[in-house]
């Protein structure tokens, strides 16, 4: 995307809590209140992009967590950036080659970069992204604790009209009693299970736990395994005949990760039964994200786009990425409640007929509430850019 020079006045970073409407359980804890970071790059002729660093304050997830995000980005990300001229993606890319890993805090910078270059070019981020579809497929994440609250959740998705639902699961869940009692429930649902790292591919029971799933027609089984793990995925689908697919979610940091998952998964075999879960804060980035959009669709495979619990802005943008021809499967996009007691991001997504969200064409993909965003703010940092 070629465009003219972009010369930063300013960088802010803002580390915010923002407060779930419902508090969300994984199989590594529950989130009430988020603890995260918001990127706002200004350029001289007064144009803003926005960036989301979706980290939370522990590294539970993966590696990457809020305080060591902060200290990267004041420390790393937003000095390489040197007088604050950028030229091209690829300068900014090549800026933060030297440096390691970090792709949550990369990601927010590179967001900012991709809204200002919309304005600046009038390009909507949908032909940026090189997205073709006007709608996109939402499914909503349940992350409730007990068996009661996660069916109370799902009669309301369904009442709202969402037709996928993905359910968190770990080992010491009765799968039976939960996932067994929603297919009976609902026919027709489509039904994905996600472990976050929960299982181990050389514990027995761990093992028929999971080769059980098998029986509840699920489209997917997301992360069963560790979270750096891809191999051991691939061979437990191969030597049990795991029917149901897995889908790679923290493990895939790259477009080079998913070629190697889908090299080790067609060595076994079973190619068709690997999907990969495509989130941008993991990857490092939307270019990254969409290079692996471009490497799946050329080869045929299962990709969709998931979700971290975004702010109004991070959704939009999953929304158009999730528009790629690549992704064919249900987006983590939205909850039947709004995410947040009080969003900083003007609109945001609502669900629309058949579990369906309009793609955004607009140049300016939201606005940002300054008096919401003071509100939530704990603690705020600015870089001025001098030349
Ligand atoms: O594993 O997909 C995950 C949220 C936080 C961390 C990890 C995950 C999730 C979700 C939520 O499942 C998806 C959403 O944003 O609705
Ligand atoms: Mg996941």
């Amino acid at each position: 995307m070629k465009h003219d020079p972009i010369r930063l006045q300013s960088a802010a970073v803002y580390h915010i809590r923002p407060v779930l409407t419902v508090p969300f359980t994984t199989s590594f804890g529950t989130e009430r209140e988020r603890d995260t970071v918001l990127v706002i790059l200004r350029t001289a002729d007064g144009l803003e992009g926005y960036g989301e660093c979706t980290t939370s304050d522990a590294p539970l997830y993966n590696e990457e967590f809020t305080e060591g995000a902060i200290a990267v980005l004041n420390r790393f990300l937003l000095p390489a950036l040197g007088h604050g001229v950028i030229n091209t993606f690829d300068e900014l890319s090549q800026s933060f080659n030297t440096i390691k890993g970090h792709h949550f805090p990369k990601c927010a910078i590179e967001s900012a970069y991709w809204q200002i270059v919309a304005q600046q070019t009038g390009t909507p981020l949908k032909t940026i992204f090189g997205s073709t579809r006007d709608e996109v497929m939402a499914g909503f994440s349940i992350g409730a604790k007990t068996p009661e609250g996660i069916f109370e959740r799902a009669q309301a998705a369904v009442t709202r009209g969402f037709k996928r639902l993905k359910i968190k699961i770990w080992p010491e869940m009765d799968i039976d009693a939960v996932i067994g009692e929603l297919r009976r429930q609902y026919p027709d649902l489509i039904l994905q299970v996600d472990a976050n790292a929960s299982y181990d591919p050389f514990n027995s029971t761990h093992r028929d736990q999971l080769k059980a799933l098998d029986a509840y027609n699920l489209l997917l089984i997301e992360q069963p395994f560790a979270y750096n793990d891809i191999y051991d995925h691939a061979r437990f689908q191969h030597e049990t005949g795991l029917k149901t697919p897995i889908c790679l979610d923290e493990s895939i940091h790259s477009a080079e990760d998913a070629r190697r998952a889908l090299t080790i998964w067609r060595g076994f075999g079973i190619g068709e039964r690997l999907v990969i879960n495509v989130k941008p804060p993991r990857v490092g980035g939307y270019r990254e994200s969409v290079k692996i959009a471009d490497y799946l669709h050329n080869e045929n495979a299962l990709g969709w786009v998931g979700g971290m619990l975004e702010l109004g802005l991070g959704k939009w943008l999953n929304i158009t990425l999730a528009s790629h021809p690549a992704f064919t499967l249900p987006g983590d996009h939205l909850q039947p409640q709004p995410y947040y007691l009080r969003d900083i991001f003007t609109p945001l997504p609502e669900l629309s007929e058949n579990s369906t969200i309009p793609v955004p064409e607009r140049v300016k993909i939201c606005e940002l509430d300054y008096g919401a965003l003071d509100e939530l703010t704990a603690q705020k940092w600015e870089k001025k850019f001098n030349r």
